[in-house]
C-alpha cells in the first residue's frame, strides 16, 4: 500500500495530514509548495491540473480536493471516523458539501481580509461582510451540535467533524464570529486538540488553539 499526500502543511493539505494521523495509516508526504516551482509546476499539474494543493496518489488513484480526499480515506480505511451505513455516508457528504459551499468561502474571506493578505490588500468591509455571512451557517452548526451531544453524526467524532472543523479553523483570527456559539466552541476545542490534529499542525510549527 502506498499513499502520497502532496501539499505543504501550510495549505489545506493539513486536513489530509490530520486525517492520515487519525487513521494511523502509513503515508509519504511531499510538501509541494505554492507558485511556479510548486503547485503550478508541470510535474504537479500532471497530478492536479487545477494547480492547487492538496492532492493524493493512493496506489495509482489520484484525488484532489482536500475534503473529498478525507471522505475517500474514511471510506477506504473504515473505523469510527467512517460511515457506519448509507445514511451516515449521505450525511457525511452533506456536511462536507455544506462546509465547502455554505461555510468555507465566507470563513476564508474573513481570514484573508483580517490576517492573511498583506495589510494594504485587506478590505475591512469585505471582512465584515464575510463575518456577517458565517452567522447563519454557524447557528445551524451550533444547533446540530447541541442536539447531537457534541458531534455532527452518530454521537462520535467522524470525518464530517474533521472536515467542518478544518474550515472553522479559518475563524481563528476572528474569534468574535464564535461569540455565543458555545457548542461550536466546545466541539472545535475538542477537535483541534486531538492527538492527530496536534501531529498534523506540528508540521506547520503550530499548536492549534481553541477559538
Ligand atoms: N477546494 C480546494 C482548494 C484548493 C486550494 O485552493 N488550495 C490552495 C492552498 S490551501 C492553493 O493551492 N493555492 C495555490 C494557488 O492557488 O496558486 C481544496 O479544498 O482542496
Amino acid at each position: 500500500m502506498s499513499l502520497t499526500i502532496y501539499g505543504t502543511p501550510r495549505s489545506r493539505a493539513v486536513r489530509n495530514l490530520w486525517m492520515a494521523h487519525e487513521l494511523a495509516i502509513p503515508f509519504v508526504h511531499e510538501p509541494v509548495g505554492f507558485g511556479d516551482d510548486g503547485c503550478r509546476s508541470p510535474g504537479f499539474l500532471a497530478i492536479n491540473p487545477n494547480g492547487h494543493i492538496p492532492a493524493i496518489a493512493d496506489d495509482g488513484v489520484v484525488i484532489w480536493e482536500s475534503l473529498a480526499i478525507n471522505l475517500y480515506l474514511a471510506r477506504k480505511h473504515g473505523g469510527p471516523l467512517a460511515p457506519a451505513d448509507l445514511g451516515e455516508e449521505g450525511r457525511m457528504l452533506a456536511w462536507t458539501l455544506w462546509a465547502a459551499t455554505e461555510f468555507e468561502p465566507h470563513a476564508a474571506q474573513a481570514m484573508y481580509h483580517t490576517a492573511f493578505y498583506p495589510p494594504e490588500e485587506r478590505d475591512p468591509a469585505k471582512a465584515a461582510q464575510a463575518l456577517g455571512a458565517v452567522g447563519a451557517p454557524l447557528a445551524v452548526l451550533d444547533d446540530t451540535l447541541a442536539k447531537g451531544g457534541g458531534h455532527l453524526i452518530g454521537g462520535r467524532f467522524t470525518v464530517a467533524d474533521l472536515n467542518v472543523a478544518g474550515c472553522v479553523f479559518y475563524l481563528r483570527f476572528t474569534p468574535q464570529a464564535l461569540a455565543g456559539r458555545d457548542h461550536v466552541r466546545a466541539w472545535y476545542a475538542e477537535a483541534i486538540t486531538r492527538p492527530a490534529a496536534l501531529a498534523a499542525f506540528a508540521l506547520r510549527g503550530e499548536v492549534p488553539a481553541p477559538i
